[in-house]
């Protein structure tokens, strides 16, 4: 008799065509699939993105027991259960006398270490559920001396074929932006995000989630996340029909009173395999071609699919292991407690970080302009801004989060991900949002307690930095405007950024 192997598949690998399953033999092989406390909590994640997880693996191993796969699969309360992947992947190989594993390539370094340093024959395939594969991203890469995002999307236009009209793009334009980034209105008849009412799995696990993570940043309930394929098709449906057609104005606006706008939420449906980054953008070229939705608002979407997406993944995997400990800008402070909940005067890290909390969501222009931009502007250590974002967002698995968090927004990277940080002032916010006109700071004030903290931050960071930033043609404007400054306001202006960190590190309120 052939000995079987063991086929892993992890949480974030629900995708019925997983390159592990389809080296397999369901006649032969097992699946394993574990939920773990080691996974849980190697950084506190929000309640409600496990109890996604682990429902969503609970239904994907149904459906593989439905397709005729073994599944061999540990519950967290199991009482056999070792409580990490490793221990796992042993316990079930002496089980049933594997000597042999087969993992679709994970989505973490240290995940995929952890592979590597298992007594067992490992097998690791490519994980191609990704649009571009790593060794064509890594043959670009080589060849040029910076690694630019919409480069990149140009070859992935070409690539897939997405809104190609032969070799030039659809209307003509490769990125449509300038008729984008508009600020919003409230508007009662916006459409709202789905929701989906827990059934009896998704509450068994939810009973679960709170008894063995109590303490963990978030709300558990009410809980509204999709669980299984049909659920996130749904949410497609619903974003295509309903949201798409704003989605590329309403892209960078921000509203107290609405924390999704017309933005898709379909990031951890995509992240955990339960849709097809293609089918999503299918579906979204499709509404184009049928005149249900605009060029601008579809191109926009699908950059960020076949761009950001896939560019993220790229540069996670083609810079390695080291690039989560990168720290270029050398800074030092602690997270400020306002990011765990901490009362705030600040109406947009409260608005950002208080829907964080209820809804484990936040949209790109709240990551990277509200809670991202105040990190930088503060010196915040990257390493505790990073863990942050890996833990408090439903959709945040490492090859996407680290990309994110310490390349576009934390400039860590040192210029890898993007030419010039993402750093403003509260002039952007204001212009963005609606935040401004309830919020207890002023934001045409940069000198003084009432002054919006970005203003002096903003003009901080930009002389502790200027050595490395004052020949950034992208930036030479900013230190000509600070130079032209009366030299008794910039005084003012760094005496009250001072006062600022220093409240900060006193974890009194700001
Ligand atoms: P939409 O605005 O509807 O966008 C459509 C889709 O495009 C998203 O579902 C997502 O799949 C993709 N997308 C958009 N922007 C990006 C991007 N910059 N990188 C990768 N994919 C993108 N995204 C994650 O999926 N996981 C993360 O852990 C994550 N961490 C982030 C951390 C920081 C500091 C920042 C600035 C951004 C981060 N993003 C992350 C990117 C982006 O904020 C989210 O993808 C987006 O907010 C998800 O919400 P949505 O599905 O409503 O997106
Ligand atoms: C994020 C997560 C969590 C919270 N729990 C589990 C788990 O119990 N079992 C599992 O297989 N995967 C989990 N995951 C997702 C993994 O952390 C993810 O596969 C890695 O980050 C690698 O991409
Ligand atoms: Fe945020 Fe400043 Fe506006 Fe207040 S004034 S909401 S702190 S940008």
């Amino acid at each position: 008799m052939v000995a079987p192997k063991l086929i892993l598949v992890l949480g974030d690998q629900l995708s019925p065509d997983l390159s592990s399953l389809a080296a397999g033999d369901p006649a032969r092989d097992a699946v394993v699939m574990a939920e773990v406390m080691g996974e849980g909590t190697h950084v506190p994640h929000h309640p409600q993105k496990i109890a996604l997880i682990l429902t969503a693996m609970r239904k994907f191993a149904d459906a593989l027991r439905g397709r005729g796969w073994q599944v061999l699969y540990s519950a967290l309360d199991d009482l056999a259960n070792s409580q990490t992947l490793a221990g796992e992947i042993l316990r079930r190989a002496a089980e049933v006398g594997a000597s042999e594993l087969i993992a679709t390539r994970p989505g973490a370094w240290r995940v995929i270490a952890m592979l590597d340093d298992l007594p067992l024959r490992v097998t690791q395939t490519p994980d191609d559920r990704f649009l571009c594969p790593q060794d064509w991203f890594d043959r670009w890469a080589a060849n040029r001396k910076v690694m630019r995002m919409e480069h990149f999307y140009r070859e992935m236009r070409r690539m897939t074929g997405f809104l190609m009209d032969g070799d030039a793009p659809a209307g003509g334009q490769w990125n449509y932006d300038h008729d984008n980034r508009k600020p919003a209105k409230p508007d009662l008849l916006r459409p709202r995000p789905p929701r989906f009412a827990p059934d009896e799995t998704t509450e068994q696990v939810l009973a679960l989630v709170e008894a063995r993570f109590p303490s963990h940043f978030g709300h558990l309930r009410p809980f509204g996340w999709a669980t299984d394929r049909a659920g996130a098709l749904q949410a497609l449906d619903h974003f295509i029909t309903h949201a798409l057609p704003r989605f590329g104005e309403e892209q960078d606006a921000m509203l107290a009173g609405d924390p999704t706008l017309s933005h898709s939420l379909l990031s951890p449906y995509i992240n955990l395999g339960l849709l097809s980054p293609r089918e999503v953008c299918d579906r979204a070229q499709s509404a184009w071609a049928a005149g249900m939705a605009p060029i601008a608002a579809a191109e926009g979407f699908i950059r960020q699919i076949i761009g950001w997406r896939e560019f993220m993944r790229g540069i996670y995997m083609h810079q390695g292991p080291a690039y989560e400990q990168v720290n270029a800008l050398n800074h030092t402070r602690a997270l400020p407690a306002v990011y765990w909940g901490a009362a705030t005067r600040m109406a947009c890290m409260g608005a950002a970080v208080g829907q964080t909390q209820r809804l484990a969501y936040a949209h790109h222009i709240q990551r990277l302009m509200v809670t991202g931009n105040f990190a930088l502007l503060a010196g915040v250590d990257p390493a505790q801004v990073h863990e942050w974002y890996l833990s408090v967002y439903i959709d945040a698995i490492e090859w996407v989060e680290v990309p994110n968090t310490l390349g576009m927004s934390q400039f860590a990277d040192g210029g890898v991900v993007g030419s010039k940080p993402y750093v403003s002032s509260g002039a952007y916010i204001d212009r963005m949002s609606d935040y401004c006109k309830n919020c207890q700071y002023k934001v045409k004030e940069r000198t003084g307690p009432d002054a919006c903290p970005y203003n002096p931050l903003y003009w901080h960071f930009l002389t502790r930095h200027r050595d490395r930033f004052e020949n950034n043609p992208r930036m030479a404007q900013m230190y000509r405007t600070w130079d032209r400054m009366d030299g008794a306001v910039r005084g003012q202006i760094i005496d009250t950024a001072q006062a600022v960190l220093g409240r900060l590190d006193r974890g009194e309120t700001v």
